[in-house]
């Protein structure tokens, strides 16, 4: 029973399981819900009771009340009641969710400082400082996300990949979420809220996750016509698979430069034909 309940409230509830902010906003709702399911039956349960004891039937008179002062007291005092409880959990649980916790003890090395370009108010750190940071780049219609490890002093150079991010397992990992041209939303339910990437502004999140695994998402908002399609996926793998997947992701990128840099070095030899068209 206690096991088909839950998985019927699945349903309605958030999506959780994959980090731990994915997790409070889950238990927050599920507060809110439990208490509004009591409200129901006693209001509805009430209605139904005066519906069928008090149904008109021949020869009887409805008795005419004019208001009762304790009552409508006590239902506007336990209403508010009910309010302050939900808002005073809602603040004291907030801080679980928006702030980044430690990398756990196992954790990759490579979290760093949060790899920060420039310094921000808003941005959350864990305790420690040390996160491993991700920019998430929404434009029409994929993501793009940059990882650390810049091999210029500008921050030019850092490895990225395309639709899906790698992260590795047991490591707070901070995101810098962007747009490069209209208004995207970053959301991958199991690891938390929604985020809009908006041009010129930085939105900030994170995640930590436990269980290596796929986690899936969609751009969770209308920005085209190619926003179907626009999905993102993140990958938890451990750190030792992350760091050889980061070394192997950098060598690809530089061997396509290199390749780039050849054909772009053939192009300027050309002559006739090939100049007219590139100038
Ligand atoms: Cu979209």
């Amino acid at each position: 029973m206690g096991h088909l309940i839950s998985s019927t409230l699945a349903f309605v509830t958030p999506q959780s399981g994959g980090s731990p902010n994915a997790n409070q906003i889950d238990s927050l709702y599920k507060i809110t819900m439990y208490v509004a399911i009591v409200v129901f039956v006693a209001v509805e349960g009430a209605l139904v009771y005066a519906l069928v004891r008090f149904r008109s039937r021949k020869g009887r008179v409805a008795a005419q009340i004019r208001g009762n002062t304790r009552l409508e007291v006590g239902w506007t005092v336990a209403a508010a009641v009910i309010v302050v409880v939900l808002a005073a959990l809602t603040f004291a649980k907030l801080p679980s969710i928006q702030d980044p916790s430690n990398s756990g003890p196992n954790g990759d090395s490579l979290a760093g400082n949060g790899g920060l370009l420039y310094a921000s108010a808003r941005r959350r750190l864990p305790p420690n400082g040390k996160a491993l940071n991700v920019a998430v780049i929404g434009r029409q219609y994929i993501w793009q996300y940059v990882y650390p490890g810049a091999s210029e002093p500008d921050g030019l150079g850092a490895p990225y990949s395309y639709e899906e991010m790698v992260v590795p397992t047991n490591t707070t990992v901070t995101l810098d979420i962007v747009s490069e041209d209209v208004v995207h939303s970053w959301w991958i339910p199991q690891l938390g809220g929604k985020f809009q990437a908006v041009p010129g502004y930085h939105n900030y999140t994170w995640f930590k996750i436990s269980k290596p695994g796929i986690y899936r998402g969609q751009c969770a908002i209308l920005c085209g016509r190619g926003h179907a399609t626009m999905r993102a996926t993140v990958r938890a793998v451990t750190p030792p698979q992350y760091e050889a997947w980061l070394s192997a992701q950098k060598q690809q990128i530089a061997a396509a430069n290199a390749e780039a840099k050849i054909a772009r070095a053939k192009l300027g030899q050309q002559t006739g034909a090939g100049q007219v068209e590139n100038p």
